[in-house]
């Protein structure tokens, strides 16, 4: 296991610790906010009620790891964003050289995952076959043997570390093991014996293409997803089922089923299938005046524009930027892609004028898809899933840091509607 991470973190987790109840006794009667019927009602929209630090999402620039925008980060490897996520610091060529190998010992997925899959009918969404996989693994858990034998919470999070690492490894395989059964593209393929690299891995076990244009898109996707601060479905999901001390097998899962939601993760989907609608009723790439139409008919019919709108951004994704930038630097021309880019002109005005959506804005999933699809994997039921490849990374690095700081389980209260009713 990753000695260099333990070493890392061992020196901080007694400081995290001591700096959780140090805030918690200077602030603990301070008054956050204050919620209202409406947040009740409305998803708990802004109600601030949980802890992460890994990474932070403001409605006017969007998404920081470690208060750094993600567009500075640009460059990482899946590696290097998670040892940023979890450590609060950027790994020297030395950790991450560490990190690799220590992920490299796991991508090669155990035998019972991928006759588990196969033993999947064969119309499963490949999220639900996602969490059966990560599920399969759960007997792998050593913070659940740890717990068994009697660990103390204050040392737990070391075996969370190495689930993390191993869970992290793994996703690639899983996920390209359900690529390839699920579309019938032949046996799995094993990762390569010579290149340590997680996300040159997963692009070889893909088995889509070699061009290094499609690796770097793969490495890109991997860490542009990777977290979204604490409040989304996915994350929120894994929080409080990991303060159950559920293990990160268990609690990854749990996320990859709020993942699969089309109102989160799922929308990566939607928002290729809404682009090729659109190029089959018009034989190509529509005219503005066509998307207009098209966009003011699926709103009157009471369907959301996918890849449009965020729950706390009120501006442009800069993860929609990010793609954006990599189909212009990659000359991508073809038709889904210069209708993305026709949407980001038409759909915020239409989104405006409607007056509903909070924010008119493209999100991350607006461009991922078309850009997936240029390179050869068609199959857009599968982009969750790449979705939640990457997503593993936060979710996980969450985790580590929370059972550092020793978090307890979580347990709002509820209301019935006559109390709030009378409230
Ligand atoms: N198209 C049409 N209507 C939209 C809309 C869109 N893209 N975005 C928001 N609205 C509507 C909402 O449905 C809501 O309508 P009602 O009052 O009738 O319920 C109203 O505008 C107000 O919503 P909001 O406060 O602006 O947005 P929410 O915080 O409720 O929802 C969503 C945020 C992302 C779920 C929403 O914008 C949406 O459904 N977008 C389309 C789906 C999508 O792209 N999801 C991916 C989001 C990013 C993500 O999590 N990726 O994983």
């Amino acid at each position: 296991m990753s000695t260099i991470l333990h070493e890392t973190l061992n020196a901080t987790a007694d400081a995290l610790r001591g700096r959780r109840a140090h805030i918690a006794k200077e602030k603990g009667d301070t008054v956050l906010a204050s919620v209202a019927v409406e947040q009740v009602f409305g998803g708990m929209r802004g109600v601030p009620a949980l802890v992460c630090d890994t990474s932070s999402v403001s409605a006017d620039e969007g998404l920081r790891i470690r208060n750094t925008p993600i567009l500075e980060l640009t460059d990482l490897t899946p590696e290097e964003t998670f040892w940023l996520l979890v450590t609060g610091k950027r790994a020297t060529a030395e950790e991450t050289a560490a990190l690799r190998e220590a992920f490299a010992k796991y991508y090669q997925i155990p035998q019972y995952v991928i006759d588990t899959l196969k033993a999947m009918p064969k119309d499963s969404h490949p999220m639900a076959m996602l969490g059966v996989g990560i599920l399969a693994m759960e007997r792998e858990s050593e913070f659940r043997a740890a717990y068994d034998k009697g660990t103390g919470k204050d040392t737990l999070w070391n075996y969370a570390i190495n689930d993390a690492v191993r869970l992290i490894a793994s996703m690639p395989g899983i996920a390209a093991a359900i690529y390839r059964i699920r579309y019938g593209k032949g046996e799995p393929i094993a990762p390569l014996a010579n290149d340590a690299d997680l996300s040159n891995n997963f692009a070889h076990m893909l088995g889509l293409s070699d061009d290094p244009a499609w690796k770097d898109l793969v490495r890109l996707y991997l860490v542009l997803h990777s977290d979204h601060e604490g409040g989304n479905v996915s994350a929120m999901t894994s929080y409080v089922v990991s303060s159950a001390l559920s293990d990160s097998y268990y609690s990854v899962a749990a996320a990859m089923c709020g993942l699969a939601g089309p109102l989160h993760g799922l929308a990566n989907q939607e928002c290729l299938r809404f682009i090729l609608e659109l190029k089959e009723q018009f034989g190509g790439v529509p005219t503005d005046e066509q998307l207009r139409e098209f966009t003011w008919n699926r709103l009157n019919n009471g369907q959301v524009v996918p890849g449009y709108g965020h729950a706390v951004l009120r501006v442009t994704d800069p993860r929609f930027t990010a793609f954006y930038q990599f189909a212009e630097q990659n000359n991508l021309t073809d038709d889904n892609v210069q209708i993305v880019q026709k949407l980001f002109t038409i759909v915020p005005e239409v989104l405006k004028e409607h007056g509903k959506a909070k924010n008119p804005w493209p999100n991350v999933d607006a461009a991922s898809g078309s850009l997936l699809y240029a390179y050869g994997m068609t199959e857009f039921d599968f982009y969750t899933v790449m979705f939640g490849v990457s997503r593993a990374i936060g979710l996980c690095a969450q985790m580590v840091v929370n059972r550092m700081m020793a978090m307890p389980i979580v347990r709002p209260k509820s209301l019935t509607l006559d109390e709030l009713a009378g409230a």
